[in-house]
């Protein structure tokens, strides 16, 4: 059986350094049992990813494999997604090291080189360790006129303090620029308030109760909606007190009902990579009990392509029951 893999995001294995082409010695298995300790009893019931480290792991093939597939006359997508949707972000960062050190050449500029459109998106998106990733789309979210809020809420109220320090450190390195000044001058009222409240990363900590949570959704949903400030008070109490786990399921209880009015690629794309190593397994759960059809289904009937295909991939699952 599978088993919750919060102990990797919750530990150190991805912090932006590994960018600085520090040298990974450890197996996969080294990285599992240095982290035993970080995971508690109670969020694996609780929560389920769809994405684990592979077994019998090899960084070396990988990369060969995939040079193979980048440089031939007509790129294999098939193998890119084989590859890139079955191995863990930590593993991702690995295959990127022996693809450097084989050809000397970047993984992801060739990913970029060689691929379009949201299938791009998708693969570039997956090697980006998860700091990164997020630093990534806070900048894309604010940067230019305007201001994609649903990527700012949808990350700053689902990631732990940790994860927001260590995305604010990203930030700072991939764009010499401070996050929370950028916030700052991007936003306004309310919103704002609420915004830097959640990048201080002092928040509780902890699962929460998902029936709480469905109420909560609710009472968000319409403050969303209404945008009057009627309910300031009470999103801001929701927002800033309540644990990041606690908000990801207010986040996805009240987000996804949008999907019915059009599927928004930006955010399920941002939201599969995120969440396939953390708990992707639960909010399909979720996804179905709310809204009558599967996360597969959706995906299914409103992606087409390799697109669709990677998209699946990382959902890892058709069951008719989630
Ligand atoms: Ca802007």
């Amino acid at each position: 059986m599978t088993e919750c893999n919060w102990r990797a995001r919750s530990s150190t294995n991805f912090t932006v350094r590994k960018l600085e082409a520090e040298k990974q010695e450890g197996s996969p298995l080294q990285l599992q049992s240095e982290t035993e300790d970080l995971e508690a009893p109670w969020e694996a019931a609780t929560v389920q990813g769809t994405i684990f480290p592979a077994p019998n792991f090899n960084p070396v093939m990988d990369a060969q494999m995939l040079a193979g597939a980048l440089q031939g006359f007509d790129c294999d997508k098939d193998v890119l997604i084989d590859i890139l949707t079955q191995r863990s972000n930590a593993q991702r960062q690995m295959i990127a090291e022996a693809y450097q050190g084989t050809y000397g050449r970047n993984l992801i500029g060739d990913l970029k080189e060689q691929l379009s459109s949201h299938f791009k998106e998708v693969m570039v998106g997956l090697m980006y360790p998860p700091p990164s990733y997020d630093a990534h789309e806070l900048w894309h979210a604010m940067k230019g006129a305007g201001t994609d809020e649903n990527c700012l809420i949808d990350i700053l109220a689902s990631r732990t303090n940790g994860e927001i320090l260590q995305m604010r450190e990203a930030y700072y390195l991939q764009y010499s620029t401070n996050l929370q000044e950028d916030i700052y001058s991007d936003t306004s009222g309310h919103f704002r308030d609420t915004l830097m409240n959640l990048v201080q990363g002092s928040r509780q900590e902890g699962y929460g109760d998902p029936a709480m949570a469905a109420q909560d959704a609710m009472v968000l949903w319409e403050a969303c909606q209404q945008k009057t400030g009627e309910h300031k008070t009470m999103l801001q109490m929701i927002l800033c007190n309540k644990s990041a786990q606690q908000l990801w399921l207010v986040y996805v209880s009240s987000e996804l009902p949008s999907w019915d009015f059009g599927f928004h690629n930006k955010t399920v794309i941002r939201i599969l990579i995120a969440r396939s190593e953390l708990d992707l397994l639960t909010i399909r759960k979720r996804y179905k009990e709310r809204y009558g059809k599967s996360l597969f289904h959706d995906i299914k009937n409103f992606a087409s392509g390799h697109y669709k295909k990677a998209l699946l991939a990382l959902c890892a699952g058709d069951m008719e029951d989630y």
